[in-house]
């Protein structure tokens, strides 16, 4: 059998290698004004290069800029103000911290700009389907995480429905689209991929996907896991969301253990000592 933790995983990100043979922490950075978790507290510029500069000393390996709010029901945003909104602070991350900055973002032009900045990822809940993206996307030579969701952030909590168990519908998905990128021209061994936590799933879909996440690293590509203060952790625990971070530690736990290689969180400091010490144990008796 495969030793799914062994596997030889590294990305070329621009002028970054990020080395995925071990789990790896990306922070996320909100530039939007209604952002659910942070309230739009980190939007003005100084702020957001001083939080990001925080989570590098925490130990993010990647900070994950997002200028569009995808939480349910939100409304996309108009590109020029997407593109006021993240294009400064990409150019300062890059420049004055050196970090690897991947972009939350669906828009071609926002990722052309972007990558033509420095930014060393792309990181698309819509998986590139809308249109010019996968063309931007393949342009810039940049990884991209895919993502599972069901319907658009408008629509996606209204009533998810599946026809099948949801890991089989997340891998159906995910092979149609790794496919679609592939004859775009994105590189196979360029691709993340993402279940998709919270994106058109109910609760049980939520858990019982991470419970059975682990075959989808059957695809042999790096898994990438956002769970960080989500409302499975809020429905199951009953906590507002600035009360979810114990919640939110045992689900990065569990991602790692079943194969994650990303775990993308708000609290970055306190996901790092959870996600070395998890890997440490998988380190130990582990058949390789
Ligand atoms: C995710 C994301 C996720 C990836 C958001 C939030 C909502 N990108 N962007 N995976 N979630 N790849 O952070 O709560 O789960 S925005």
């Amino acid at each position: 059998m495969q030793d799914r933790y062994a596997m030889p995983m590294q990305l070329r990100c621009g002028r970054h290698q990020l080395d995925l043979s071990y789990p790896r922490v990306m922070g996320i950075l909100n530039v939007t004004p209604d952002s659910f978790s942070d309230g739009g507290r980190h939007n003005a510029l100084d702020e957001a290069v001083y939080r990001a500069e925080t989570m590098l000393a925490e130990g993010a390996a990647i900070i994950d800029i997002g200028g569009e709010s995808t939480r349910p029901g939100a409304s996309p945003v108009p590109l020029q103000e997407e593109l006021d909104r993240v294009l400064p602070v990409v150019e300062r991350l890059v420049s004055e911290l050196d970090a690897l900055v991947s972009l939350d973002t669906s828009r071609g032009e926002v990722m052309r700009e972007a990558a033509s900045r420095g930014a060393g990822m792309i990181n698309d809940v819509r998986s590139l389907r809308w249109p010019g993206a996968l063309e931007a996307a393949a342009m810039s030579g940049l990884p991209v995480c895919v993502m599972h969701m069901l319907g658009e952030p408008t629509d996606m909590q209204l009533a998810p429905h599946y026809e099948m168990p949801i890991e089989e519908a997340v891998a159906a998905f995910l092979e149609t689209r790794i496919a679609e990128c592939e004859a775009a021209g994105i590189r196979r061994e360029q691709l993340v991929l993402d279940p998709g936590f919270g994106f058109g799933k109910r609760v049980e879909h939520n858990l019982r996907l991470l419970n059975r996440m682990q075959p989808l690293t059957d695809f042999g590509l790096p898994l990438l896991a956002g769970m960080s203060r989500k409302s499975m952790i809020g429905k199951v625990l009953a906590r507002p969301v600035e009360e979810r971070l114990s919640g939110g530690l045992a689900l990065a736990t569990m991602a790692v253990e079943r194969g994650a290689r990303i775990v993308r969180v708000h609290d970055v400091g306190p996901t790092v000592d959870a996600v070395n010490m998890t890997w440490a144990v998988l380190q130990e008796g582990t058949d390789a």
